[in-house]
Order: C-alpha cells, then sequence, then structure tokens
C-alpha cells in the first residue's frame, strides 16, 4: 500500500488513522513507510519478535539429537531442519526490523525474559522417536497457525511466512515419514513413537495460545487483520487434522474425550491443563532455565563473529567511500 505514506502534516492525524482504517477494510498490506497506530506497531513487535525467538529457541530440543540420530540420512534431515529454524528466525528478526527496532534489542529481552517464545521449545526431547513427534505435531500446530499469517495485514511479515510455511510444510512431512517408519518397526521402537505422541500432543494444543475468553490480544490483532483467526477456532482445526494422520500412523491420541461430534462437525476434545501452560510461561516449565541458558552462551560465544561480520562490513563501507 502507498496511500498512506507517513509524512506529517499530509492529511492530518485524523486523515492518517482514517487511511489506515481504509487499507484493512479493502483488505490491504501495510508497509514499513505507512502511517500506522502506535499499538498496531507494538503488537506487531511482540508477535513476530515472540515467533522469530520460538524459533531459535525452538533449535534447541532437536538439536540435541543431531549427534545421536540413528542413521547418516537421518542425520543430514535433521541439521538440515535445524538450520531451517534459524533461518526462519532471520526472516523474522528482519520483518521486526522493518518496524524501527533493533535485533539487538530484541535479543537482549528475549535474554533477560522480557519477551516469550513458544511453550513448546520448553519440554525436553527424551528420545529420537520425539524428533518425529515434533516434527509431525509441532511443526503441523505452526503450519496450521502460519499459514492464515501469510495474509496477515503487515506486508514483511506477510511474505516472510509464506517461505516459512513452505519449509515447515516440509518439516511436518518428514517428522510423519519419521515417526511412520518407527510405528512399522520393531515393538519397541512402536511403543517410543507412541510415548513421544503421549508426551508431545497436550503441549502442542497449547501453542495455539489461551482459550479465547482469556486471550488478550486475540480481538484486537483480529480486528487490525493481524490474526485471521482465533486460538481456538485454529486449535480446533488442528485436532480434526491430526485425528486421521494418527490413525494411518497406526497410533493413537492420548485423549480418552476425543471424539467425532456430527453435529458439530468436528472433533471433541478433552480439557487442556491450563495451570501447566501458565507455569511454563511463568518460566517453570521443565526446561525454560536450561533453554535461556544456552541461548545466552551460545550468543556470549558468537560475539567475535558479530565482530568480525561488523569490521568486515565497515571496511567495505570504507572501501566505497
Ligand atoms: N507460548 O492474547 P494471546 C515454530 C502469550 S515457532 C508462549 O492469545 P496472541 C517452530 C502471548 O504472547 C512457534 N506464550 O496472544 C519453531 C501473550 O503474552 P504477552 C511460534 C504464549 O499473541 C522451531 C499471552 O500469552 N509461533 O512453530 O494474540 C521448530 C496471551 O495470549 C503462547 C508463533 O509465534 C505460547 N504458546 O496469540 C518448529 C506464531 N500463546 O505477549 C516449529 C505467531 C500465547 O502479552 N504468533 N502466549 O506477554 C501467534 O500466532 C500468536 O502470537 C499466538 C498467541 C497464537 C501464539
Amino acid at each position: 500500500m502507498t496511500a498512506i505514506q507517513d509524512t506529517p502534516g499530509a492529511a492530518g492525524a485524523v486523515g492518517l488513522q482514517a487511511a489506515f482504517d481504509a487499507a484493512l477494510a479493502n483488505d490491504e498490506r501495510i508497509e514499513p513507510r505507512d502511517w500506522m497506530p502506535d499499538k498496531y506497531r507494538a503488537t506487531l513487535i511482540r508477535q513476530i519478535a515472540q515467533h522469530a525467538h520460538s524459533e531459535i529457541i525452538g533449535m534447541q530440543p532437536e538439536a540435541n539429537w543431531i549427534t545421536r540420530a540413528p542413521s547418516l540420512r537421518r542425520k543430514a534431515i535433521l541439521m538440515a531442519k535445524v538450520q531451517d529454524e534459524a533461518g526462519h528466525g532471520l526472516y523474522l528478526y528482519s520483518a521486526a526490523e522493518t518496524l524501527g527496532v533493533s535485533r539487538d534489542e530484541l535479543l537482549d529481552k528475549l535474554h533477560t525474559g522480557r519477551q516469550k517464545y513458544s511453550s513448546i521449545f520448553n519440554y525436553p526431547t527424551l528420545t529420537w522417536a520425539d524428533v518425529g513427534a515434533i516434527g509431525w505435531l509441532v511443526d503441523g500446530a505452526a503450519i496450521t497457525n502460519q499459514v492464515p499469517l501469510c495474509r496477515c495485514s503487515y506486508g514483511p511479515y506477510a511474505r516472510a511466512m509464506v517461505r516459512v510455511c513452505k519449509e515447515e510444510s516440509f518439516h511436518q512431512r518428514q517428522g510423519f515419514e519419521s515417526l511412520l517408519a518407527l510405528s512399522r518397526g520393531t515393538e519397541a521402537q512402536h511403543a517410543m513413537a507412541q510415548d513421544a505422541v503421549d508426551r508431545w500432543w497436550w503441549p502442542s494444543l497449547m501453542m495455539f495460545g489461551p482459550p479465547d475468553a482469556d486471550s488478550t490480544h486475540s480481538a484486537q490483532s483480529m480486528a487490525w487483520n493481524i490474526k485471521r483467526h482465533s486460538n481456538d477456532e485454529l486449535r480446533r482445526r488442528f485436532v480434526d487434522i491430526c485425528v486421521p494422520q494418527a490413525e494411518a500412523l497406526g497410533l493413537t491420541l492420548p485423549d480418552p474425550d476425543l471424539r467425532w461430534n456430527e453435529e458439530r462437525g468436528h472433533y471433541d476434545f478433552g480439557a487442556i491443563d491450563w495451570d501447566e501452560f501458565n507455569e511454563v510461561l511463568r518460566g517453570n516449565g521443565p526446561c525454560n532455565e536450561q533453554r535461556l541458558a544456552n541461548r545466552r552462551r551460545a550468543h556470549d560465544e558468537g560475539a567475535w563473529v558479530r565482530e568480525a561480520a561488523f569490521a568486515y562490513a565497515s571496511k567495505h563501507m570504507e572501501a566505497k567511500g
């Protein structure tokens, strides 16, 4: 959208707001140089930063298995997947930077616990099957949540999501394939796959955020076309997708209340343990401390790389005059 360039005095604050509202009503994209309300900007920074942090913290649980992957092929696939997650983090930090914040500032907020990352990455990866379960369930939940974000009203975020979703779809399929191989393997392998699904199912449902009634940001984010569906809508969609896939895998989902509701045309499912979710958000999940400590250490150990890249870029700038 170019109609509402931020040129103070041109149309006055009222005119700028009206142009912004009209752009949303016409389902147009808002671009970095366009005028936008401060709260819209702040909401995007909050969500994109949390998303970027999730991508880079999300590398840890899977990276835990790179050295112990059961074959060279599985190791190569896993390394590529973990690298993809780093790439997603970079696209997202870049998208956040277009809103006027620096990457340093956002990383500092992550490292000091002032910005969140997804609850899901505070659970441990205990067996090799967890890598498959993350691909199938966690990447599956991520796609369900992120495909609608490809139509988010903020252009740079929407465009980043297109590429992220393509890569996440591939991740989801490789996770499914890996889990299928285990499920069809020996009795012990099948049991390991089932145990992983039992442990990852409920935390995956929590990824969609609190129930709609407790979601502080949903109504405003939906009015701004940032979120296109509510947390509960997307969670229901995810359950509907997973049930037949679990059957195809020959695995069960750990919910005795899961059954098809003919009238609603959706699966009913059991109550989510929101106390557990809130505890994880408060920093008391099984791996919160470890994840943040690893992240801070990686950042400190990478200081020389950032310094070298900066020195190299400065030299180039000087050479160009
Ligand atoms: N974990 O009003 P609500 C990935 C917070 S990356 C932690 O509903 P909103 C992947 C929320 O931030 C997955 N916190 O919020 C990576 C808010 O707190 P603040 C990440 C959560 O923003 C590597 C409060 O609870 N995906 O998939 O309207 C490998 C109230 O919530 C969570 C994204 O970030 C949670 N699960 O809706 C594999 C997608 N849920 O900020 C895979 C983009 C809620 O007020 N983000 N909170 O302190 C979104 O779509 C939305 O931000 C959410 C939450 C649906 C997550």
